[in-house]
């Protein structure tokens, strides 16, 4: 039996993955990625230079046989460190202890280690070769290169993981319309650094955190990297009255506005007009689809499918969750691809749509709400509960980053958790007038116990569904809805 052929576009974070946990289940893969191999070029200018590594990122590379690796490239990060305009930065750690913490790791050097891996298991990589035309009726792509020369492909089966800005979902609109919505944030990023200190500290500022400055309307963000710099985002109105892009065009506008609204974080940042001015705004939108498929003939996963914002760190993760389901599908159904990609959209969607949603909600708690005393409440008694009955409240964050529970599950249990939050707190604002024996009660009775949990109960680790040991696509598990509160319980 021959191999069945794939032909992938795009052989960024989610491509390069998909391609190698492809090929090892069988399939014949090659990978037609625009720019240069990027384990000859290092970095490009102006993307991000680091990402948060989280739970769901991490299962994904263990199945890939990779975690170990991206760790060793890693900084752990504890917690988020908040920088306010007029007090001393103080560490809110994001999990119990240090199994629950995130990884900063640098963008190029896990694509590279992504494609090493694609290649080893028999991937062919062509790249600076560009999707430009896609005949979904031929089934033939036309691709070119930097010098514009043109060179024709037959792809019987295509995927696209070519990102935000995807080639091949705007020939497949053409084809056939996918009802692409997009919805523009209204804020833009500009990416600075903090360089290495010389001698043995290297680190400026704490490494071990991601560190927040916010702002209200906008924000600065930091990240540290293995060789000791840290990558720092500055988020902010593209438009509109001061402070936006627009009125801060160059770092002549924006070093005074800079030095006076980040005054710890200035003086790190010796390149500060240097990179302003050289680097380019960034811009974030949600993408929405109401179809990621055309029958069986062409897909599109990740950021091509559902590009979110950056503010929950989870982009890449739910890609590479993404990965692994349709990886799975397409193994279990090898001569029906159709099924394979309907299945994928009827899993995945829900959860791009809940990530998408709390994505933008925890901008604007991030931005703005670590003042507000009301929701300092509402985190210091959803502590509390989840301290005194962990079996029954997480807090959404957690849930979000250090658990494998779908995305839609967490979205729907965090408004649970906060409607419950809101009433105990309508009778004693004060979460430290709370009886807390009496709010695990009203917890208990009134939601079901999350399921179980590695963080929670060591052993149940065997429990928790792992694609591995399953080889199901993990979000396949009916795991204990909302609905079902009326069910038995055990204490605790
Ligand atoms: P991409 O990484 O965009 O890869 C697409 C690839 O396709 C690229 O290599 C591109 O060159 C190639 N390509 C494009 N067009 C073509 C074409 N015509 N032909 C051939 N190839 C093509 N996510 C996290 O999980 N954690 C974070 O901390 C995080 N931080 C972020 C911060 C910022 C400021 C932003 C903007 C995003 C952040 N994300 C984060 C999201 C993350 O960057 C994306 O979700 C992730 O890169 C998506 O991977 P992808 O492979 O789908 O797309
Ligand atoms: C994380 C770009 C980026 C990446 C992130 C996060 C944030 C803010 C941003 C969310 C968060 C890790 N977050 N919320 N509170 N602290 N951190 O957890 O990845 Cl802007």
């Amino acid at each position: 039996m021959t191999r069945q052929a794939i032909t992938l576009i795009g052989g960024g974070l989610v491509g390069a993955l998909v391609a190698q946990l492809l090929a090892k289940r069988g399939f014949s893969v090659e990978v037609f990625e625009k720019r240069p191999d990027p384990r000859r070029i290092g970095h490009i200018r102006g993307r991000t230079i680091n990402l948060a590594l989280a739970e769901r990122g991490l299962q994904a590379l263990r199945t890939a046989g990779l975690a170990e690796r991206a760790l060793q490239k890693s900084v752990m990060m504890r917690g988020r460190m908040v920088h306010p305009l007029d007090a001393d930065p103080g560490l809110q750690r994001y999990g119990v202890d240090d199994n629950e913490v995130i990884w900063s790791i640098s963008r190029s050097g896990l694509n590279s280690l992504l494609i090493d891996a694609a290649e080893a298991a028999g991937v062919t990589f062509h790249f600076g070769q560009s999707l430009a035309a896609a005949d979904l009726d031929s089934q033939r792509i036309a691709l070119t290169d930097e010098h514009g020369v043109r060179r024709e492909h037959n792809a019987s089966l295509l995927i696209g993981a070519d990102g935000a800005g995807s080639a091949l979902r705007a020939a497949m609109n053409a084809y056939q319309p996918l009802g692409i919505c997009v919805e523009p944030l209204g804020h833009g990023y500009k990416e600075l650094e903090i360089p290495a200190m010389a001698g043995s500290e290297r680190f400026a500022i704490e490494p071990h955190a991601l560190h927040i400055w916010p702002r209200a309307s906008y924000m600065s963000i930091a990240t540290p990297n293995i060789s000791g710099s840290f990558n720092v985002t500055l988020f902010l109105p593209l438009h509109g009255p001061h402070p936006s892009f627009d009125t801060l065009p160059d770092a002549a506008a924006a070093s005074a506005f800079f030095r006076q609204e980040f005054p710890d974080l200035y003086p790190q940042m010796p390149r500060f007009a240097e990179d302003y001015d050289s680097h380019p705004v960034g811009t974030i939108a949600t993408l929405y689809l109401d179809s990621w498929h055309i029958d069986g003939r062409a897909v599109l996963l990740g950021d091509a499918a559902h590009a979110i914002g950056p503010f929950h760190g989870q982009g890449m993760n739910c890609g590479f969750e993404d990965a692994v389901v349709l990886t799975d599908l397409l193994a279990a159904s090898k001569r029906d691809a159709a099924d394979a990609f309907e299945e994928f959209q009827r899993i995945r969607k829900p959860n791009s749509d809940a990530i998408a949603a709390m994505t933008q909600e925890n901008y604007i708690e991030m931005r703005d709400s670590v003042a507000d005393p009301h929701y300092l409440a509402k985190l210091e008694l959803g502590k509390q509960l989840a301290r005194l009955a962990p079996r029954y409240f997480m807090p959404r964050y957690r849930l979000v980053t250090f658990t494998l529970l779908p995305y839609a599950y967490a979205y729907e249990r965090g408004r649970a958790q906060d409607q419950l939050l809101e009433q105990l707190l309508r009778d004693a604002p004060n979460p430290h007038d709370v009886s807390l024996d009496a709010a695990v009660a009203t917890l208990k009775a009134t939601l079901p116990r999350l399921p179980p949990l590695r963080s929670v109960d060591a052993a149940e680790v065997a429990l928790r569904p792992t694609t591995q040991e399953q080889k199901l696509p993990m979000s396949r598990f009916a795991y204990p809805g909302l609905a079902s509160a009326g069910q038995a319980r055990g204490n605790q």
